[in-house]
């Protein structure tokens, strides 16, 4: 494993220089600059100032082989060694504490020069270096991956003309439309302040009173309670800017814009008793899910749209397109899908990269401006601002964070500032004109002239009071197992709740939405007293693009699905054999899970005759839920695994969590007993039967296993 391990990260350090030696990634070979190697076996323990140790186990001390005495205060490398320890932590983000990220390239398919000038936007021909940073919102850095809640999507890329950063979320609107709000909903949020419980998760007295309290967060409450909000992987969900910012192009004309991503793979949930139970058993899920699949060579990708509306036409919805608690239905302002956005390199470092990494929505380039949306105004205030308590006045110098064309002014100093600037001057205009700034032909910037008039007043216009159309929208447009997903998540976050104004509040609150929603909730939470009739009556429209299904790949593919393959001594090598060959030919990521991870050995084979298989893992290792699918070949292993409580237990949970289930042979009777299947649920084609996603056939049959894991989700949407 080891080996495996330090093969890998060989291998990436090779590709980063090999991309540096042709230059085609120009942040890779940027990051090179800063990069060393632990593995170069010239390599000598040093400390920070150069002098190589030769001893970093024991303190210098006064002591003999009879004797040990105190540890000397004198010894510099002992010291050193523990300050540096003392201090390797920096402080969390406020937010968005916990994420996982990695490198990518950014194509440009089809220019928007009609819409802006930016480089970014225009030119086909380009190969955009970025980082992606996906986290959750609420846990601390230690918290879990696949807890209930929104997903950051942050996104830096390094232009040609400076950082462009896209802070956005896999849900496309907010709980709040001010930013000076944002203090108040992350607070309620977070852990309650007198005991710091609960960790990550919303479901809690405080989150659902402020919920209540602000009609606006009603549209982004219902999508947290989605399926949006448990995502089975990073890769697959969609990433939006939320906000809404401008496009200018080179005649001067202004349009507004959001920003949209959409996973290629397609927009695919965990259940939510999956979620739970991952939380605990693989808390890493979701960062380990984008390594493996990077690593394997499987780069997750996302088509990048726009939905653009020009300048005069700003008035003519019935929402405010400044409020970042509204979608621009696709109906009313389709999205132009003009690039691809891939993710293609893992990082070396976890700290020096992910986690030093900081974003600013305020970072924009030529050709991209903001709006008025007074949520962005804020956020463009506050990024700055928190990075300098992350990290320091100087953390654009740092390499994750720098841009790769020229930086040149003159700010200067402050902590940690490490550019050494060459020149007698450090202010502009000085006497030899030395860095003046940018003419727009120069590439400078240029702010669009927009005509403000107004009085001066804490408020916001009239069409930001509406609070409720588009929660109906997003709620109807929903597939039925998804309302249905939303009513448990409720009845789940508000059972936890156990102050009844707040549970009581809040199923009124449902009132505002679906009469049929705020029943199935109230009487599963026990909101007895709630009246039983629409507050509101809902006006039944639908929007195309809010539900998850109408994201489903043009091609279905199993490319990067986790199969567990289970098997105990006895099994039928030609089913394992055969499944595995066609898992892997497809991308699919086959696991051996045995009884034990001691050799296993198929029918036929023994200790002196066979080679045997060597399990990945054993079934008490493993848990059913980190995987996508099960498949159990045939033999006499199947005995075994009927005597083995855990085996049951893998089949019936995976089917529980409706999953894609394989057997074969002797495996097709265990598994339909595991399952319980009533044979009315089958339908059959020859010898291959198939229900519910549970695949068995007396021979082999991999090809329609493997369709059974392409529609594993169907299944899902069923039950
Ligand atoms: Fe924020 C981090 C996304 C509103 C203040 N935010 C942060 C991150 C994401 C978002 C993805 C993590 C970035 C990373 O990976 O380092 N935030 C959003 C979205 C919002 C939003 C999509 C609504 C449209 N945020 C928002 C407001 C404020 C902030 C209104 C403050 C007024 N957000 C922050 C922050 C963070 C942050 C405190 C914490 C760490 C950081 O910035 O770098 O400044």
């Amino acid at each position: 494993m080891a080996s495996e391990i330090l093969t890998s990260i060989t291998d990436r350090t090779k590709k980063a220089v090999e991309s540096v030696a042709g230059e085609k990634d120009a942040k890779a070979a940027d990051l090179a600059r800063d990069t060393k190697d632990v593995h170069d076996p010239k390599n000598r323990i040093t400390s920070d100032w150069g002098v190589r140790e030769s001893n970093t186990d024991d303190w210098l001390k006064v002591a003999s082989e009879e004797k040990t005495g105190p540890e000397l205060l004198e010894d510099p490398f002992a010291r050193e060694k523990i300050h540096r320890f003392d201090h390797e932590r920096i402080p969390e983000r406020v937010v968005h504490a916990r994420g996982a990220g990695a490198f990518g390239t950014f194509r440009l398919l089809e220019s928007a020069a009609d819409v802006t000038s930016a480089g970014v936007l225009t030119d086909t021909s380009r190969e955009t270096p970025l980082f992606l940073r996906f986290s959750t919102v609420l846990g601390s850095r230690g918290s879990a991956d696949t807890v209930r809640d929104v997903r950051g999507f942050a996104l830096k890329m390094y232009t040609k003309e400076g950082n462009w950063d896209i802070v956005g979320n896999n849900i496309p609107v907010f709980f709040i439309q001010d930013a000076m709000k944002f203090p108040d909903v992350i607070h309620a949020g977070k852990p309650e302040p007198h005991n710091e419980v609960p960790q990550a998760q919303t479901a809690h007295n405080n989150f659902w009173d402020f919920q209540f309290l602000h009609t606006e967060a009603t549209h982004m409450f219902m999508w947290t309670q989605s399926d949006r909000a448990i995502p089975r992987s990073y890769r697959m969900m969609q990433g939006f800017g939320v906000n809404t910012y401008t496009l200018q192009n080179d005649k001067g004309e202004r349009h507004f814009v959001k920003f949209i991503f959409t996973p290629e793979l397609g927009v695919h949930s965990l259940v939510w008793d999956e979620a739970l139970k991952l939380a605990g058993q693989d808390p890493d899920f979701h960062r380990k899910d984008l390594m493996e699949a990077i690593d394997n060579g499987a780069y997750p990708k996302w088509r990048f749209g726009i939905q653009v509306i020009p300048e005069h036409r700003e008035d003519d919805f019935e929402f405010d397109i400044l409020d970042a608690t509204k979608v621009w239905p696709e109906e009313e302002v389709p999205i132009r899908y003009i690039g691809e956005l891939e993710l293609n390199r893992n990082v070396d470092e976890y700290f020096t990269q992910t986690e030093q990494i900081a974003y600013c929505t305020s970072h924009i380039v030529p050709g991209i401006g903001f709006s008025d949306d007074p949520l962005l105004q804020g956020r463009n205030f506050s990024y700055f601002d928190t990075q300098l308590s992350r990290l320091g006045v100087n953390w654009q110098e740092l390499p994750i964070n720098r841009p790769v064309c020229p930086v040149m002014n003159h700010n200067r100093d402050g902590a940690m500032r490490h550019t050494i600037m060459k020149g007698t001057v450090n202010y502009w205009p000085n006497r030899f004109s030395a860095v003046p700034p940018a003419k727009k032909e120069e590439g400078g910037y240029v702010d669009y002239p927009e005509k403000v008039a107004g009085i001066k007043a804490r408020m916001r216009s009239k069409k930001f009071r509406e609070h409720y159309n588009q929660a109906q929208l997003f709620y109807n447009s929903l597939s039925a197992p998804e309302k249905a997903h939303v009513a448990a998540a409720l009845s789940f976050e508000l059972d936890h709740c156990d102050d009844p104004v707040v549970y009581e509040r809040m199923c009124e609150r449902l009132l505002d939405i679906d009469i049929g929603l705020a029943r199935e909730v109230a009487e599963k939470v026990g909101a007895e007293n709630i009246p039983d009739m629409p507050k509101r009556q809902n006006h039944g429209k639908k929007a195309k693009g809010l539900s998850q299904m109408d994201y489903m790949p043009k091609e279905p593919t199993i490319a990067t699905r986790r199969v567990a393959i289970i098997v105990g001594d006895g099994y039928d090598p030609v089913a394992y054999n055969g499944v595995k060959a066609a898992l892997t030919a497809a991308q699919a990521l086959p696991f051996t899970i045995g009884t034990k991870r001691s050799t296993i050995y198929a029918a036929g084979e023994d200790k002196s005759t066979g080679k045997g298989v060597k399990p990945d893992h054993h079934l008490e290792g493993m848990r059913s839920t980190m995987f996508d699918s099960v498949f159990i070949p045939g033999g006499a292993h199947v005995e075994t695994l009927r005597k083995n409580g855990r085996a049951l237990h893998w089949v019936r949970e995976a089917f529980g969590h409706l999953k894609a289930i394989g057997a074969t042979g002797e495996a097709v009777s265990f598994v339909k007993d595991a399952c319980a299947l009533p044979g009315v649920l089958f339908s059959s084609s020859g010898d291959v039967v198939e229900s519910y996603g549970v695949v068995t056939a007396s021979k082999v049959e991999p090809n329609s296993f493997k369709e059974a894991i392409k529609m594993a989700k169907g299944a899902k949407d069923f039950i």
